[in-house]
């Protein structure tokens, strides 16, 4: 597709290509996003260990997929919405989500899908793409109110199949919605991959038939990432409606903890992929280039990082027991009957197990 060729600003070696960069490069930038992708690289390897180990309930990783989540992320307002699904932590972190508060999540606790005071985080959506009408729809509130927030919404290549996808991106168009519709294409939907679910060359075309503006990007060049997020919510902000983003990128591990990737590829070629396509490894070389890079100060923010991880792990786990009731409570405003019904007969299951 002529029309979207993809977007990089930093080549695999990490040497800069040719584009413009704003002057938003500062050194202490550029160690920001470094230390920001260490950072939930390591959380995300800490979580998978914490399920092996049985102190995490199932998780789904997002390793290799942090540049899209944590460039994307950083580009927001702090007044601005965001919606993740279930594999975009990095995102929740990055714009104000305690690591504390997903590891929670992880274990099953209400108390995970609660943002810090003043910021508009939803749970994470695991129907797969009913959040991108939630966002829709809080992007037209937030024009009606005349407000200048902006929504930011998480999905994956798989969600472009469903209904909502294409419901969310209609009425973003015609009531000019102030959202970005943000894409990690990491070319599986569990084990189907991609060229096996669509016969569209790329997902940002799909934009084309809503007249909306689409961008396909190297979702693992956070450079590309971050300014090219910025100028879609810039759009927004001024009024001219969605965009489609596109973030081309690559889950390197399992779909969740509960899944087994060698059953449907060769994982021994997605681990190659670190050569010339990791994120953290590009911006590295890219530092490396500019000579930028001090090899004492990475080994501080990966000790720092080892110190942040350990302390939400501490906090997760000496968290008081949950409440039976928060199971039933959150269904609907006011309980139905069934839901009252299962209330009591789990109660009387759990008079059961303690005689
Ligand atoms: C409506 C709905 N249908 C099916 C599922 C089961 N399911 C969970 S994850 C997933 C694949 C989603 O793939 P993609 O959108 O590419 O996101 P990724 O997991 O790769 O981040 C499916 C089909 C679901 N959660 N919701
Ligand atoms: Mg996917």
């Amino acid at each position: 597709m002529e029309q979207f060729q993809m977007i990089r600003y930093l080549d695999g070696n990490g040497n800069l290509l040719n584009f413009e960069i704003p002057k938003a490069l500062s050194l202490d930038f550029i160690k920001e996003l470094y230390e920001r992708l260490t950072l939930v690289r390591a959380f995300d390897r800490k979580a998978i260990s914490l399920q092996r180990q049985g102190r995490l309930g199932t998780y789904a990783p997002f390793e290799g997929q942090e540049a899209a989540q944590v460039g994307s992320a950083l580009a927001l307002q702090p007044n601005d919405w965001l919606f993740p699904t279930y594999r975009d932590h990095a995102a929740s972190i990055t714009f104000g989500h305690s690591l504390k508060t997903i590891l929670l999540y992880w274990n099953g606790r209400v108390e995970g899908c609660v943002p810090p005071e003043g910021k508009k985080i939803f749970p994470p959506a695991v129907p797969i793409a009913t959040q991108l009408l939630h966002a829709t729809g809080a992007a037209m509130a937030e024009k009606r109110k005349g407000t200048n927030n902006a929504a930011i919404v998480y999905f994956g290549d798989g969600a472009t199949s469903e209904g909502d996808f294409h419901e969310g991106l209609n009425f973003a168009s015609v009531f000019k919605a102030p959202v970005v519709f943000f894409n990690q294409n990491n070319q599986y939907a569990i084990s189907v991959p991609i060229e096996k679910q669509m016969n569209s060359e790329t997902i940002a075309q799909k934009s084309v038939a809503y007249s909306i503006p689409g961008v396909r990007l190297d979702g693992n060049d956070i450079f590309a990432v971050y300014f090219e997020t910025k100028k879609a919510l810039e759009r927004a902000r001024r009024g001219e409606g969605p965009t489609l983003i596109e973030a081309v990128t690559w889950r390197y591990g399992a779909h969740t903890t509960a899944d087994d990737p060698t059953k449907y590829r060769d994982q021994n070629s997605s681990e190659k992929r670190r050569e010339n396509g990791d994120p953290i490894i590009r911006l590295e070389r890219y530092m490396k280039n500019e000579g930028i890079w001090d090899e004492t100060w990475k080994e501080e923010i990966v000790s720092k990082a080892g110190k942040i991880i350990e302390k939400a792990i501490e906090e997760m786990e000496s968290f008081p027991e949950p409440n039976v009731d928060d199971l039933f409570a959150h269904v609907f405003a006011e309980p139905t009957w069934t839901i009252k019904d299962q209330r009591d007969q789990y109660y009387e299951f759990l008079r059961g197990v303690n005689q």
